[in-house]
């Protein structure tokens, strides 16, 4: 058995990691995501449709292609946090964290008690290889590298964020755009000056405590723009998106090139056969 990759280690040899949001339930599209590049995989439980014992397939899937499991919980789940760290996932995403509060509360589910709350099953779960690590080495370090991300996604967390990412224990910061933009009265249009001002602060935040940064790129702050300042967590796709675009270009092509035929045969032009694809895109 391979040893758990380490989040800590990719994030300090500083190169940006590529991550696919996935709601969908399915561990060869996990596998295909991890075969096609990217780092790390976010499974959406916020908004996707995973169960509970989808959770292990997938994470099954990702160790077999090196990719780095991160789920993000349900709003205020903090109580069911540690089953994702027995499972051995590398962060837990937390969605819209408001106070510090709030924060502290996240942070100390990620943790035993008398300090934390979480509950202790180690010897029988997977972070452990299922007690062959020795539950030692676990006590000492129980989160075992897995990183506590909160997003700031309101208002209200912009003007705690100096607050937030001072806790102990929360590792870093994810912006939601869509969310923040909402909050700020802007929903989608991020091109207002709030929205920078927002984004701007989040950042510094971030910066000054030397915590780990992310977003997923949207207008007007491509790839290179945010890595330039200093975000290293990029969610650059999600598994619906990318198989509606490719549907509907897949389907959209089918249909332009028979009427493109028919309307050649009508005009007497002999068609040219489209040469060198497969089917099923090979
Ligand atoms: C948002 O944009 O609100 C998000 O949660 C991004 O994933
Ligand atoms: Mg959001």
């Amino acid at each position: 058995v391979k040893p758990r990759l380490e989040l800590h280690e990719r994030v300090s040899s500083g190169s940006a990691l590529f991550g696919l949001l996935q709601t969908q339930p399915n561990p060869a599209l996990a596998e295909l995501a991890g075969m096609c590049g990217y780092d790390f995989l976010l499974i959406d439980t916020e908004h996707g449709y995973f169960t509970e014992a989808d959770y292990l397939h997938t994470l099954h899937a990702l160790a077999a292609v090196n990719v780095l499991g991160m789920v993000r919980l349900p709003q205020q789940a903090a109580p069911a946090l540690g089953r994702y760290l027995d499972i051995g996932v590398h962060a837990i995403v937390a969605p819209n964290v408001c106070t510090a509060e709030e924060a502290e509360r996240l942070a100390r589910a990620m943790i035993y008690p008398p300090r934390g709350t979480r509950g202790f099953s180690a010897p029988i779960q997977r972070v452990t290889r299922y007690g062959l690590d020795g539950i030692d080495a676990h006590m000492r370090n129980a989160r075992e590298g897995a990183y506590l991300i909160v997003m700031i996604e309101s208002a209200t967390g912009v003007s705690n964020v100096d607050e937030i990412v001072a806790v102990p224990g929360v590792d870093g910061i994810f912006i939601g755009p869509a969310d923040l933009s909402a909050a700020l009265g802007c929903p989608g249009d991020f091109s207002q000056p709030a929205y920078a001002t927002a984004i701007a602060r989040i950042e510094r935040a971030a910066r000054v405590r030397g915590k780990l940064l992310g977003t997923a790129p949207h207008a007007g702050h491509s790839v290179d723009k945010l890595v330039a300042r200093g975000h290293q967590l990029l969610l650059v796709g999600a598994d619906m998106g990318l198989i509606r675009e490719a549907m509907s270009t897949n389907v959209g092509n089918a249909r332009a090139q028979l009427q493109q035929s028919q309307v050649q045969s009508i005009s007497g032009e002999s068609g040219r056969e489209g040469g060198g694809d497969g089917p099923y895109g090979s």
